[in-house]
């Protein structure tokens, strides 16, 4: 069993502690950033970190006082202590004239080929998929808007499929979306979508995924299949809980599900996690993963607060993922 990706030996890591059960174990110091870590910024979540230059670098969600979200950049030597540049990140187009999204929150970044993408979901006539790429976390270059409103949780795949590049998303409304399900498009340049695939759908023979589901941080590429994180919803009298699920794709075809847990592998349950700006949010946006040991370090935003940090290692969620696979009862079976 291995992970395809680079070795990171610099990545966060704590060993599993002996009286946790589960396959996803909380860093003890969480939330490794907390809700103001610097002057201006009243909430910092569903973040995306990269290693960088030996370091780590991270796009991060920030909402300041006028509470309305934008994407920062932040810098970390160790992955847990961040510092965050000034202000927002300054989009231009490939012209290079400014092009600020009206909003921006839940970026994901992907290095393919040297080039970092990021994702995020932007305002175009309501919400859907932005797209931006740099080389150097300075210049963010944006290209054209992946889809059509209304979507969220664009996640890219790290590498092209014979020339092609992929991406996850999840169609929504324009409001809290009460339904979604994870579908796949493909793309030769990243400008022009298509060939349009169901992936998986929300799970009512389980409920803590009942809702609604999205892609969380970009697909991990394993020997055993494209390890996918993503969160799944539940609504209860108080609101909706994000778990965290974990899924396995088909290498080659990964609109095809593998294996998919019907169990969560991490649920609210910190105070940190239960309590904050929206209760009960666990949101993973990014993975740090070393190929020579199997560590696997999850970013997630708590309760849509703050950064947490958690930890698997392949042998540890693979193994979750198929022993407590079953044929999920999925809601839209019609079309592909
Ligand atoms: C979703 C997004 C996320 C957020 C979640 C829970 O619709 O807005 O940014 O974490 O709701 O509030």
């Amino acid at each position: 069993m291995k992970l395809v990706g680079t070795s990171c030996t610099n990545m966060p890591w704590q060993a599993k502690p002996a009286n946790t059960f589960g396959p996803v174990w909380r860093d003890v110091d969480n939330p490794i950033i907390p809700r103001n870590p610097s002057p201006g910024i009243k909430r910092i979540f569903n973040s995306a970190v990269v290693p960088f230059e030996g370091a780590f670098i991270g796009v991060f969600r920030v909402e300041d006082a006028t509470t309305r979200p934008h994407l920062r950049v932040g810098h970390s030597e160790n992955g847990k202590d961040w510092r965050f540049d000034d202000g927002p990140i300054q989009f231009v187009d490939e012209t290079g004239a400014p092009w600020p999204p009206g909003y921006a929150y839940d970026p994901r970044v992907v290095a393919i080929d040297g080039v970092y993408y990021v994702q995020w979901c932007t305002e175009f006539h309501g919400p859907t998929i932005g797209l931006a790429k740099t080389t150097d976390f300075k210049t963010f270059t944006r290209l054209e808007n992946a889809f059509l409103p209304f979507n969220r949780n664009g996640v890219l795949f790290p590498k092209t499929f014979a020339g092609k590049y992929k991406m996850l998303s999840r169609p929504s409304d324009n409001g809290h979306t009460p339904f979604g399900d994870i579908f796949i498009s493909e793309s030769p340049d990243l400008i022009h979508w298509g060939k349009h695939r169901h992936v998986m759908g929300r799970d009512t023979s389980t409920w803590w995924q009942n809702t609604k589901i999205g892609g969380g941080p970009a697909p991990i590429e394993t020997s055993e299949g494209w390890l996918l994180f993503y969160h799944g919803v539940t609504q209860t009298c108080n609101g909706f809980v994000y778990s965290m699920g974990a899924a396995l794709l088909d290498l080659d075809e990964p609109s095809k599900v593998l294996y998919r847990a019907k169990q969560f592998c991490l649920t609210p349950e910190t105070p940190y996690e239960e309590v904050g700006f929206v209760p009960n949010v666990i949101f993973p946006c990014a993975t740090l993963c070393d190929n020579e040991t199997g560590r696997i370090a999850i970013y997630y935003g708590a309760a849509d607060s703050t950064v947490a940090l958690a930890y698997t290692t392949l042998e540890c969620i693979i193994a979750f993922i198929k022993e407590h696979h079953e044929t999920v009862k999925e809601e839209h079976l019609l079309g592909r």
